[in-house]
């Protein structure tokens, strides 16, 4: 038996079953945690998608921004759904994409297992938000998305406003939880989202902090796991274990062993081919 946290997989299918085969993947036996962003860039979502919901019976998974972002697309248009990226639209077009997409929209954006000590999110988590605060407010948005009202969440998420706050409600409340959860990487002291810093802590501009460094940050009885920050790379710090490697950029594909003493980390090389020149790593 053994649990392994993997980082961002985006469509990278060959690294993805690589990564399975090094740590010897047993569905009887082993569990998997994938931190979200199954889908996007890598070039191989559709079948990425498929493996991960073929695993799901031994497999747990967070909502990403690219997961919530494929779910967003699915609900417009066939014209406008034919408009997107060739990588999105194989899933958008495949015979199955019913049954993938139905089983995405009923994934948590916040899992945890008190026994086993560890709860993953996708991005991070406001710095008021303890472990029950933050289950508290994933809940309340994944109701929403499992329920009749997911196709106006999904229409009303995009945005950078407001910041999250607690007497927020409506939209705008889903949308701040959704950015906090699937977006955050730096924010002010107050929890304000600098969504346009996406490099390496220490290039970020003076006042802002990595989410897990915000002075007077609540205090969180669980070890986290999380991705969507490549520039970052693997970090191990402050109860934080961020598993986003970059694979779709060409860095490596990770996995982290959760259920033992001693952390073991597991990667693959990402994927062979380098994205167009002049696009910078993004989460
Ligand atoms: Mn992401």
């Amino acid at each position: 038996m053994a649990v392994w946290a993997i980082g961002d997989l985006q469509g990278c299918y060959g690294p993805t079953q690589r990564l399975l085969e090094k740590i010897r993947f047993d569905p009887a036996r082993d569990r998997l945690w994938f931190c979200g962003d199954l889908v996007n860039r890598g070039g191989e979502s559709l079948e990425t998608l498929r493996l991960v919901h073929s695993l799901r019976e031994s497999a747990v998974t967070v909502l990403g921004n690219h997961d919530l972002s494929l779910l967003a697309i699915a609900q417009r248009s066939e014209p406008e759904q034919r408009k997107v990226n060739p990588d999105l639209r194989g899933v958008l077009f495949a015979p199955d994409r019913d049954v993938l997409l139905d089983w995405l929209r009923v994934q948590p954006l916040l899992h945890a297992d008190r026994a086993l000590g560890w709860m993953m999110v996708h991005a991070g988590l406001a710095p008021k938000w303890t472990t029950a605060l933050a289950e508290q407010h994933a809940r309340e948005v994944e109701r929403k998305l499992r329920g009749n009202g997911a196709k106006k969440l999904l229409k009303n998420m995009y945005g950078d406003r407001p910041a999250w706050s607690p007497g927020l409600a409506g939209h705008d409340r889903d949308r701040a939880i959704i950015n906090v959860f699937t977006r955050m990487r730096y924010c002010s002291p107050r929890g304000r989202i600098a969504f346009e810093e996406k490099g390496a802590p220490g290039t970020q501009q003076a006042g802002l902090y990595p989410w897990y460094e915000v002075p007077g940050r609540a205090e969180r009885d669980l070890k986290i796991a999380c991705g969507h920050w490549s520039t970052l790379g693997l970090f191990i710090g402050h109860g934080v274990h961020a598993l986003d490697t970059g694979a779709v950029w060409g860095g490596k594909l990770t996995a982290l062993q959760i259920d033992s003493d001693e952390l073991r980390i597991v990667q693959v090389p990402g994927r062979d081919v380098p994205p167009p020149k002049g696009e910078l790593p993004k989460g």
